[in-house]
């Protein structure tokens, strides 16, 4: 019995798409507060989901739903389409969850993350950070998996049906043409997107480098490890084995 429409699986087949998400945040310029902030509030800040070097994303990402901490007013946050992010103030850090609907075409169901709001500095010269008031931001780079996906929805994720954005696409042969859905990420990093080819490959030489660093110490304690035992035995030759020691 063939499969009713929209429900046949492109089979063996995984497709997955990139995107950030994450917060950003800054402090309360005290000479120039937000008016309607309330008086206990000290940080604007914003969170949200998008593509990579702004792409958009919304070809298959329907809607975003952010939960945000019961003391907000109206704490669900649905956002109905990009750009996918709320803004707010607060004086506290918590958890959002953030819900991604997908298109309709995908049937795929709702999928939840969960992000902890920073707002203040972390890592190295906090102090510093604070005196210059600067933006906090916690971002993380992610890949949306779609595990054998139905036929309509690989066509729109590949390009293959009407939902073909851009002028060139009638044109088009290859997918990573402008315009065209695609799951490539910027060869360099420019000032507003650091998540590139030239990035990861910076990033795989920072562990290649921390890798060859933790095998040197796993040598030199093994080295000083043996030195001990020698000095050990040779002292109990001379001395005799303590008399708690058991053996
Ligand atoms: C904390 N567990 O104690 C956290 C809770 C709540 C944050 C943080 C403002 C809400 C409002 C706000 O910043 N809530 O009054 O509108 O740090």
């Amino acid at each position: 019995m063939p499969a009713p429409a929209g429900t046949k699986r492109v089979r063996g087949v995984q497709i997955h798409r990139p995107f950030v998400y994450g917060t950003e945040a800054v402090p309360f310029d005290p000479a120039n507060r937000p008016k309607n902030a309330p008086a206990d509030h000290t940080h604007s800040w914003k969170v949200f989901v998008r593509g990579i070097n702004n792409e958009d994303i919304s070809y298959w990402l329907r809607k975003v739903q952010f939960k945000l901490h019961d003391t907000y007013p109206n704490s669900l946050r649905m956002i109905e389409g990009p750009p996918f992010e709320v803004e707010e103030t607060g004086w506290g850090e918590f958890e959002i969850a953030i819900k991604f609907y997908f298109v309709p075409e995908s049937t795929e169901k709702p999928q939840s993350i969960w992000h902890g709001l920073k707002l203040h500095p972390y890592g190295d010269d906090i102090e510093g950070k604070k005196e210059r008031r600067e933006m906090v931001k916690s971002i993380c780079y992610e890949e949306v998996l779609f595990n054998e996906p139905v036929e309509q929805f690989y066509d729109v994720l590949t390009g293959g049906g009407t939902n073909v954005r851009g002028k060139a696409s009638a044109k088009m042969g290859k997918a990573s043409a402008r315009g065209m859905p695609t799951a490539e990420i910027p060869e360099r990093i420019s000032k507003d997107n650091v998540y590139s080819r030239e990035q990861e490959s910076r990033e795989l030489d920072r562990l290649g480098v921390a890798i060859k660093t933790v095998e040197n110490q796993i040598t030199e304690e093994k080295k000083r490890l043996i030195e001990e035992e020698t000095k050990l035995a040779e002292l109990e030759k001379t001395e005799g084995r303590p008399l708690n020691k058991k053996r």
